[in-house]
């Protein structure tokens, strides 16, 4: 009884007259895919808290929606919100002035813009590390590209005033501690105060079209594309403009922070010697078609996918049919706007009977390729940015 009202977070009125064996209500299993009107497709990897993710071929779409946008949790989902009583407070040592708006306030006093904005957990890839990384163990689903209407962060920050001295921005937000200890915070990050200051970084308060789903943010979340994805506070009503880096709940340690130089997997690193992670990598996803597609032979293969890179653009897509021996352009389009995904598509003669396994490799207008294998190895398993594959029989 006693674990069971712990489990609830409050005494178990009547408990005494429960049937033994009874499964309170509270304590049932909710059908996540109801609950977040998600696709049955998608895989949760994790309850407590909700973490879930989309396979390849669900993110198909130009845009995601929201039945195929992976949920990131690292604390409890904020219940019962009142959005005519939500509160945005902008403070902080490099703050001119501390001020609060409502989401009335930011709707009707600052312009709007909407911007398509591609969203990646630094941990997606998370499970191919060895030695494993702690921590939800994402394949490759976990990242999306939907269209975030909002204000621009740095008209907010530059109405309140930024001082001299400012140098980040880090969020606090109505999400609660899996202890349920409110004097913790799940999660409180942020981005460099140039990154704050981007036009595309916005305090959005719909995703496409529509207000914000809980699971996602609502009814105001902090949207800095192109960054992991942990430094886009959902349920934001605190923006602190720091004189200093942010050292909010996972800022330091091995928190979304890699070995700044490479380091032999399973080394043990050093505070000193770790970084907070910036912009993600060049990456790409063959969305179409599913892994394990049966084609007819003498058929044409027709693959498409989306290709992004962190703050840059992707210049190439490339697929392979051979193992990487060698490789054939794809075409691609250019972003909607920056730090959107992009979309690349492929016409493959497929000319043998058998198995073939399709290989896309993107590259960034830096020059930079996806790695065909596992990049550095780190300790919480951030960073995979490896090319994707998918098998397909030609019968
Ligand atoms: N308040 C709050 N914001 C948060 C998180 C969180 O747990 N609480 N998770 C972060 C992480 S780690 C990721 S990857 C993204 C996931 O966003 P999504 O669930 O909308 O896909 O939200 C970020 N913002
Ligand atoms: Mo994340």
């Amino acid at each position: 009884m006693a674990a069971m009202a712990a489990a609830i977070g409050t005494d178990i009125v009547n408990g005494s007259l429960m049937p033994s064996a009874y499964q309170p209500l509270a304590l049932q299993q909710a059908d996540p895919f109801k609950l977040f009107n998600k696709d049955s497709e998608m895989t949760v990897l994790n309850d407590k808290p909700w973490n879930i993710e989309a396979k390849a071929h669900l993110l198909n779409d130009a845009v995601t929606p929201n039945e195929y946008m992976f949920i990131r949790n690292n604390g409890l989902i904020p219940q019962n919100i009142d959005s005519s009583a939500w509160e945005l407070t902008i403070d902080g040592e490099s703050a001119s002035n501390k001020k609060t708006y409502s989401l009335d306030d930011l709707k009707s006093r600052f312009q709007q813009y909407t911007y398509q904005l591609t969203l990646e957990c630094g941990g997606n890839g998370r499970s191919e590390f060895n030695p494993p990384a702690k921590g939800n163990q994402w394949t490759i689903g976990a990242v999306s590209c939907a269209n975030w209407t909002g204000v621009r962060l740095g008209d907010v920050l530059r109405d309140a005033g930024i001082k001299e001295d400012a140098v980040y921005i880090g969020y606090h937000a109505a999400d609660v501690h899996l202890s349920r200890d409110p004097s913790k915070e799940p999660i409180s990050r942020g981005v460099p105060i140039k990154k704050a200051l981007q036009d595309e970084t916005l305090l959005a308060f719909k995703m496409n079209g529509d207000d914000i789903p809980l699971a996602h943010g609502y009814p105001l979340r902090l949207v800095a594309g192109g960054w992991p994805a942990s430094a886009s506070g959902k349920w934001v009503n605190r923006i602190s403009i720091r004189n200093k880096e942010h050292d909010g709940a996972k800022m330091g340690g091995t928190s979304y922070r890699v070995p700044c130089e490479p380091v032999a997997p399973g080394a043990k690193v050093e505070d000193k010697d770790m970084c907070i992670i910036t912009a993600m990598p060049v990456k790409s996803l063959i969305t179409f078609p599913k892994s394990g597609a049966v084609i007819k032979k003498g058929k044409t293969l027709t693959i498409g996918g989306h290709a992004w890179a962190g703050e840059l653009e992707v210049n190439e897509v490339k697929y392979s049919v051979d193992f990487g021996s060698s490789w054939v352009s794809c075409q691609l389009s250019k972003p909607t706007n920056r730090l959107a995904w992009q979309h690349f598509s492929a016409a493959i003669p497929l000319d043998a009977t058998g198995y073939y396994e399709i290989w896309a490799k993107a590259i960034d207008s830096e020059g930079k390729a996806q790695p065909m294998v596992l990049p550095g190895w780190n300790p919480k398993g951030y960073l995979n940015n490896a090319c994707h594959r998918i098998a397909i029989k030609v019968v």
